[in-house]
């Protein structure tokens, strides 16, 4: 399997998040894509690409050119406020909920930052356009290897991507790169194309992004939103909405989750999916389903990686991989080796 793999990741690289009211470390750091690399190269795997360059123009197809270009000047502006911020990480810290306005842009940053985001979790920092850019290229590339006939490619990025919708970010994530693949997919021909997301919380954002559309089924097996971030979607009556409606599928399941019944989840998520008439699969790869993880709940071990990865290839369809969360991070590689390797087993 090819992989697409985006160097510049290590630019975008977080100090700390808000948690329980303190600054904690973040969780999503740059060693959880090298310790994927790694692990690939290790098992013989090692065909890593570049990604190619495809301009702004892939990522207007998905989120909005007021929030594109706030990612992009967002840091100037941060550093612009206080030559100290050069320093520091910058979080938002105020938010428009219901009854307030969001078509006005504020000219004040902050209340740009919370027009633009949902939570205080997700550090904007120097290198964070740099790197979440070169990552969605990283996803469109992987989506035209797929669409010019390989059975499959690895979108090894970061920051990720499945909480991040047209116009926001949060859950440490910017350019929802899946969606873009999905997109790239359609654009190069695919009638019907599916997103797969089992990574352990809910793809907020690739649903928010595809609810209304018929053409992109979105599909996520995940954490009970009752308990698991991120709370306010990701439950099992969201079906999807005018002519999306009966496009969306939401399996959540209980913390404590073993994988037994994650499977059937899977399986069921995978009926679907071969029901809708995709004809491109893109799966957002969470590795946080790990019982080692140390901010999730479920309870996968490596070896069952494998059979994922088997599962995923018997829908048959070419499959772009898009890397998201996983933070138990001295496991995080021969996790989503075991996937990719399962995959290419069971279809090489
Ligand atoms: C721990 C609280 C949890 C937010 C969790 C975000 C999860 C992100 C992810 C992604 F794939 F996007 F990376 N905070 N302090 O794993 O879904
Ligand atoms: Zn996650």
């Amino acid at each position: 399997m090819i992989t697409v793999y985006n160097h510049q990741h290590a630019l975008h690289q977080g100090k700390v998040e808000m948690f329980r009211g303190q600054l904690v470390p973040c969780f999503e750091v740059p060693a959880r894509a090298d310790y994927v690399l790694q692990e690939l190269q290790r098992r013989g795997q090692g065909d890593v690409r570049a990604p190619q360059d495809h301009g702004l123009e892939v990522l207007q197809r998905v989120h909005s050119p007021r929030y594109l270009d706030f990612l992009a000047s967002a840091w100037s502006e941060w550093v612009a406020l206080d030559p100290a911020n050069a320093e520091r990480d910058a979080l938002p810290s105020v938010w428009p909920v219901r009854s307030f306005r969001s078509d006005i842009l504020p000219a004040n940053f902050a209340a740009r930052m919370g027009l633009f985001s949902y939570d205080a979790g997700t550090p904007l920092t120097s290198g964070t356009w740099a790197a979440a850019y070169a990552g969605a290229q990283c996803a469109v590339t992987a989506a035209q290897l797929v669409s010019a006939g390989a059975r499959s490619a690895f979108a090894l990025t970061r920051p990720p991507g499945h909480h991040a919708g047209a116009d926001f970010f949060g859950g440490y994530c910017f350019l929802n790169n899946a969606a873009v693949a999905a997109q790239a997919l359609r654009d190069a021909g695919a009638d019907r194309v599916a997103v797969l997301d089992i990574d352990y919380h809910h793809g907020n954002g690739t649903q928010a992004i595809f609810y209304e559309r018929a053409d992109v089924f979105f599909a996520s097996v995940h954490g009970d939103p009752h308990t698991e971030y991120p709370f306010y979607l990701g439950y099992a009556d969201e079906t999807g909405a005018r002519a999306g409606a009966g496009h969306n599928l939401n399996l959540p399941l209980p913390r404590g989750t073993d994988f037994a019944r994650w499977r059937a989840a899977l399986g069921q998520a995978l009926q679907a999916i071969a029901r809708s008439g995709a004809q491109a699969l893109v799966v957002s790869l969470g590795l946080d389903t790990f019982e080692g993880d140390p901010i999730s709940g479920f309870h996968l071990r490596s070896e069952d990686y494998l059979r994922v990865g088997a599962d995923l290839a018997a829908a048959g369809l070419p499959t772009v991989f898009v890397f998201e969360g996983g933070y138990a991070v001295d496991a995080v590689g021969v996790n989503a080796v075991n996937v990719l390797d399962g995959f290419a087993q069971a279809a090489p």
